[in-house]
């Protein structure tokens, strides 16, 4: 007997939860204004992320998918990203669009049930929202490889969560960016639950991360909660890009609802809840901007009156927004196809919008 293959995940951290970072692991292009933009960005996600909640739970948003203590996962991610590259989310990764200069009014829009929240400007390099679990992987994969054919230079960011690794689209995703090297970075935003089902029960796989070996790709641990870490991973793996897919497996928790349709109380105990709030992301950072004198509370307090004034203005467009009705069916398609047009000129036929003079 020899041994056919051997593997190993790392795991990496770079700011600790006091807020100290291991200079020997930082970043090459990181400073301060930097650190004090992922740590704005992380607040403004945080304040969408509040505001949208409470507006869903009034009956002015449909649904919501929360993002509360996923925030260093998703901003250090999106900060490492760079103007050409595209990113594909699933349907918790508000953070994402929001580091990527993102208009507020979307989100809000999609979570109201508007197809319009689903148009974001090109020059964003965003897919949309997707909420069929993992389906986002393939598709992630060959706009991958559609970079590499078309030498665009460009690397793809998939983000899927621990749940979406047990899917087949998963696996077929990184089969097909492992055989053709396609410039594909898997983030894997492991919030430790799908849904009710916590990652234990998930996958008998001692990391998420490994799963990229069978695919003979690299894949890393990272310190989900620690923005830093994640910032590095993903610069890294776009760097490489070009010679092959990256997975990066972000270990964080999902501090609030599944969706808002979601109890997780009955589920889950508070013990749990409590024990990850002293490893909260954005405290993290706040301890180390603070510790260096670059924050303080009147700079919160600016900080978060700028926020909810973007914010505020953002839901009263969005309020103000008057679909066409008729978007849900030409949004779909380039074009209309024939099985969609006669839907749209049956419901036309028959008044459906009455009222509404479309
Ligand atoms: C194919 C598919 N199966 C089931 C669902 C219902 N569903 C929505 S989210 C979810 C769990 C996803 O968990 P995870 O991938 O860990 O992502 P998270 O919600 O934690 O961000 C499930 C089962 C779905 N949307 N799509
Ligand atoms: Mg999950």
């Amino acid at each position: 007997m020899r041994e056919a293959f051997e593997g190993r995940v790392e795991y990496l951290q770079v700011m600790d939860e006091s807020g100290k970072i291991d200079s020997s692991l930082a970043p090459a292009d990181l400073d301060d204004k930097k650190i004090t933009d992922m740590y704005r960005n992380m607040c403004l996600a945080r304040a969408l992320d509040a505001k949208i909640l409470s507006l869903q739970r009034q009956g002015r948003a449909v649904t919501y998918a929360p993002l509360l203590g996923e925030e260093a996962t998703q901003i250090g991610s999106a900060m490492a990203m760079g103007k050409k590259d595209i990113f594909v989310p699933a349907f918790r990764q508000h953070g994402v669009y929001v580091a990527r200069g993102a208009p507020l009014d979307a989100m809000f829009l999609y979570w109201r049930g508007y197809e319009e929240g689903s148009a974001m400007p090109k020059s964003l390099g965003a897919l949309p929202i997707i909420v069929p679990v993992a389906t986002q992987m393939p598709h992630a994969a060959g706009l991958a490889m559609a970079q590499k054919y078309l030498n665009t230079g460009a690397a793809v960011v998939a983000y899927v969560g621990d749940g979406g690794t047990s899917e087949g689209d998963f696996y077929e995703a990184l089969n097909f960016a492992g055989v053709w090297k396609a410039p594909l970075v898997t983030i894997i935003e492991n919030n430790q639950w799908a849904i009710s089902v916590p990652r234990k029960e998930q996958t008998a796989s001692a990391t998420l991360a490994q799963k990229a070996m069978a695919a003979g790709i690299t894949g890393i641990q990272v310190d989900g909660n620690d923005v830093l870490a994640v910032y590095k991973a993903t610069r890294d793996a776009i760097a490489t890009s070009a010679s092959g897919p990256c997975v990066i497996e972000c270990i964080t928790y999902r501090m609030s609802l599944h969706t808002t349709s979601d109890d997780p109380t009955k589920y889950r105990p508070d013990s749990e809840v409590e024990g990850w709030k002293t490893r909260d992301p954005v405290l993290r950072v706040r301890k180390y901007l603070d510790g260096k004198g670059l924050w303080d509370d009147s700079a919160q307090k600016s900080l978060d009156e700028e926020n909810m004034a973007r914010i505020d203005a953002a839901v009263a467009r969005a309020e103000k927004f008057m679909p066409d009705p008729r978007s849900m069916f030409t949004s779909v398609y380039s074009y209309v196809p024939d099985v969609l047009r006669e839907e749209l000129d049956e419901a036309v036929a028959a008044n459906f919008w009455q009222g509404d003079d479309k």
